[in-house]
């Protein structure tokens, strides 16, 4: 004869634990995973929004001496680069036009992507030729927020998503999110010619949360690829 007995509420509790335990251990990767996928996907779009403004540049030519030009931001939200005003833009910084480019309209957390260049590319007349060279005056990457450490200098083209936590990004919803709370995310949201890209930073970091991710178009790059022979 044998005999059988069930769990006591003790033994239930334990394995309550362990089940308790290995679900939450595989929540932390799949959205470890989600989130990796997510800036995968957010870099493509903006590689392939840098080869978009190329190809603008590539396209588009001043009517008098054939130079190419880089397009406007768009600075109301409607994805269409804003009208040149005595050949000028009216803002060298604000959002990837991206209807007039055909590009990526969002990053992958819903949110625009900014986009920064300067008078002396995107200006319709005179445009972009052998005169124009890099100056200071034009964008700036750094690490931090102090630039003691440049990464990349006088940069006609920057782009930024501004990453997970959106701080200070539009939403394609038309609503601007909270602005970023440390001094690095601070510096791409300021509004002048100075970028900050660096790794990722936590909550807690004394320069703030940093998730960041920004692309940009050096003039050696740009050049030869706009004016293959010169543009003189
Ligand atoms: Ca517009
Ligand atoms: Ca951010
Ligand atoms: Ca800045």
């Amino acid at each position: 004869m044998t005999s059988q007995r069930g769990f006591t509420l003790i033994e239930m509790a334990i394995v309550l634990v362990i089940i308790t335990i290995l679900i939450g251990g595989l929540a932390v990767p799949l959205s470890a995973q989600i989130q990796a996928r997510r800036i995968a996907e957010t870099n493509k779009t903006l590689e392939e929004a840098r080869e978009a403004i190329i190809g603008y540049a590539m396209t588009h030519k001043t009517t008098t001496g054939n130079k190419p030009y880089l397009p406007c931001p768009d600075t109301n939200g409607d994805g269409i680069e804003e009208t040149r005003t005595a050949h000028k833009c009216p803002q060298q910084i604000g959002f990837l036009p991206w209807v007039t480019l055909g590009a990526g309209a969002q990053d992958a957390w819903g949110n625009r992507l900014l986009y920064a260049t300067n008078t002396d590319v995107s200006n319709d007349d005179p445009g972009f030729g052998n005169s124009v060279i890099p100056v200071p005056s034009w964008n700036q990457i750094c690490s931090s927020h102090t630039c003691t450490t440049a990464i990349a200098a006088d940069v006609p083209v920057v782009l930024v998503s501004h990453g997970s936590n959106g701080w200070g990004a539009l939403n394609v919803n038309g609503n601007t999110l909270a602005a970023p709370s440390g001094q690095n995310e601070q510096e791409n949201q300021d509004g002048d010619n100075r970028f900050v890209s660096r790794i990722p930073a936590k909550p807690g970091d004394p320069n703030g949360e940093f998730d960041d991710l920004l692309v940009w178009i050096p003039y050696y790059i740009i050049f030869p690829r706009v004016c293959p022979t010169g543009c003189l």
